[in-house]
């Protein structure tokens, strides 16, 4: 079994976005007149639910908050422009050794892929020029069905026209690495501040950050995965 393609998360695992996504959406709640604020405490608790559109869609249900339906694309919408505005205007670095990680892995011949939830503009903005280092780019417009669900991950193991065998993931959350395992990718996890100590059962090993982790460790676990 040789490592192929290592396929990267977004939010939380190739950056610490969602603060960023978090002050956008009550940015937007506010500028539509909704009464929401979305704490981090009430935010590490939504971000159970992968998307931000059905993400708003659970939090009015669980109100009882009735008659927006119409309202969640375009408040989506306002949301993704303010969330790529403050990323576009920097200030939201790539983690610890993702940028090494990403080096290491172009010098040996290891493709990468990106699969995310997040929406294709968010990912434009994080990463700007670097998004020509990924060969595939899956987002949530690519597959609606979101995280855990493995179609994301399908789709990309597909368009690298490799086996699900070949790749390692690398996520931040429950729903990711549950989506990676479904897909039958094997995956390492970095926590990131809105989902440390969450249950990462099923993956291969499970660190504060990549700074200390090299491509020779990702190959070593993975191999004996
Ligand atoms: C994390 C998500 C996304 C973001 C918000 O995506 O679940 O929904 O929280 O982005 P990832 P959108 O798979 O990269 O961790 O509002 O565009 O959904
Ligand atoms: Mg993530």
């Amino acid at each position: 079994m040789t490592l192929k393609a290592l396929i990267f998360d977004v939010d939380g695992t190739l950056a610490e976005t969602e603060e960023v996504h978090r002050q956008a959406f009550n940015q937007a709640f506010a500028e539509f007149g909704l009464p929401w604020t979305w704490d981090r405490a009430l935010y590490r608790e939504l971000l159970r639910i992968s998307g931000g559109r059905e993400r708003m869609a659970a939090f009015a249900r669980r109100l009882g908050t009735t008659g927006i339906d119409e309202l969640l694309a375009p408040l989506h919408r306002r949301k993704t422009e303010l969330y790529t505005a403050r990323v576009a205007a920097g200030g939201v670095p790539l983690r610890p050794g993702v940028a090494r990680l990403l080096a290491e892995a172009g010098a040996a011949g290891v493709t990468l892929a990106i699969a995310t939830t997040t929406s294709r503009a968010n990912v434009d903005a994080l990463l700007g020029r670097g998004l020509a280092q990924f060969a595939v780019v899956a987002c949530a417009e690519d597959a609606p069905i979101k995280k855990p669900d493995p179609a994301v991950y399908t789709l990309a193991v597909t368009r690298l026209g490799l086996a699900a065998a070949d790749c390692l993931a690398l996520e931040d959350s429950t729903n990711g690495v549950r989506a990676a395992r479904a897909a039958g990718i094997a995956v390492v996890v970095s926590e990131s501040v809105f989902t440390a100590g969450g249950d990462f059962s099923g993956a291969v090993a499970v660190f504060p950050d990549f700074g200390a982790v090299g491509l020779a460790e990702l190959t070593r676990l993975f191999t004996g995965a």
